[in-house]
């Protein structure tokens, strides 16, 4: 097991996505679980990566690939981390906030949810606090979950926040936020509901705001 996950590694490192999406499967063959290849295997690669950016070593064309491999590991995984049969327990909006184009946290927390019985609408990245408060109208969403990896785009958070306290509807969803710079602290100075360090612990919040 810890020769294929160390593939699977390398491979998301080197930006690599022929050599993730066959380890990937490979691991799978194995019966290594899903789980243990996005834990042990995918994501610290994608955090040495970010330790290689900050370091001067990696650039951004280095994050993209390594982004697209990571993508295309996600992909396979996603049916084993979502189970597709549940009878949705509520609707979540999902979006990365304007200006931010990161997205591979906001859709393993997607695919979380979804692996946990939600109805996952996803508004993909960069989406303004009006895309949000649209589409929580038009689709009787419960719950929001907004994603942010930049500092300076957390602060549309709270303009997300506001949009929906302007539009008169901030009673009507509960709004849960996370990413990296995210912190529990932010989360309850902004007046979101909730907030998560991962993707799994994503899925127990928003089980809370239903049960
Ligand atoms: C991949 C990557 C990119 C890719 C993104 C591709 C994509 N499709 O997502 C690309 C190349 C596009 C990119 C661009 C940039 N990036 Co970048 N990027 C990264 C990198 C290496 C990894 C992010 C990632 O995917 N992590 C893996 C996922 C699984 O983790 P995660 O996103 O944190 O999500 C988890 C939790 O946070 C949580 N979570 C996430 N969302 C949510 C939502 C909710 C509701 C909840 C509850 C939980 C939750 O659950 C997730 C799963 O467990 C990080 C470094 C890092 N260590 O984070 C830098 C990083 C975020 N990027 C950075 C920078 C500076 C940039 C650029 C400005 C670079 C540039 N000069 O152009 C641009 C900005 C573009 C833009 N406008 O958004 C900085 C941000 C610094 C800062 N403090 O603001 C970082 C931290 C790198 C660094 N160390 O300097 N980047």
């Amino acid at each position: 097991m810890e020769a294929i996950l160390e593939k699977i590694s390398k491979g998301v490192l080197e930006g690599d996505l022929d050599a993730v999406t066959e380890s990937v499967k490979a691991a799978l063959d194995e019966k290594v679980s899903a789980e243990a290849i996005l834990k042990q295997g995918m994501m610290p690669a994608m955090a040495e990566v970010g330790q290689l950016f900050e370091d001067g070593e990696y650039f951004v064309p280095e994050l993209l690939v390594a982004a697209r491999a990571m993508q295309g590991g996600l992909e396979i995984l996603k049916p084993l981390l979502a189970d597709e049969d549940v009878e949705p327990v509520a609707k979540v909006v999902t979006g990365t906030v304007k200006g931010d184009l990161h997205d591979i946290g906001k859709n393993l927390v997607g695919m979380m949810m979804k692996g946990a019985g939600f109805e996952i609408i996803d508004l993909g990245a960069d989406v303004t606090p009006e895309k949000f408060v649209e589409t929580v109208k038009s689709t009787g969403a419960q719950i929001v979950a907004m994603s942010a990896l930049l500092t300076t785009t957390m602060a549309n958070m709270p303009a997300t926040i506001k949009a929906f306290e302007d539009a008169g509807m901030r009673d009507s969803v509960k709004i849960m936020i996370g990413g990296a710079p995210v912190t529990d602290d932010f989360a309850k100075k902004i007046g979101a509901d909730g907030y998560a360090p991962d993707a799994s612990q994503a899925a127990k919040v928003a089980l809370t705001f239903v049960s």
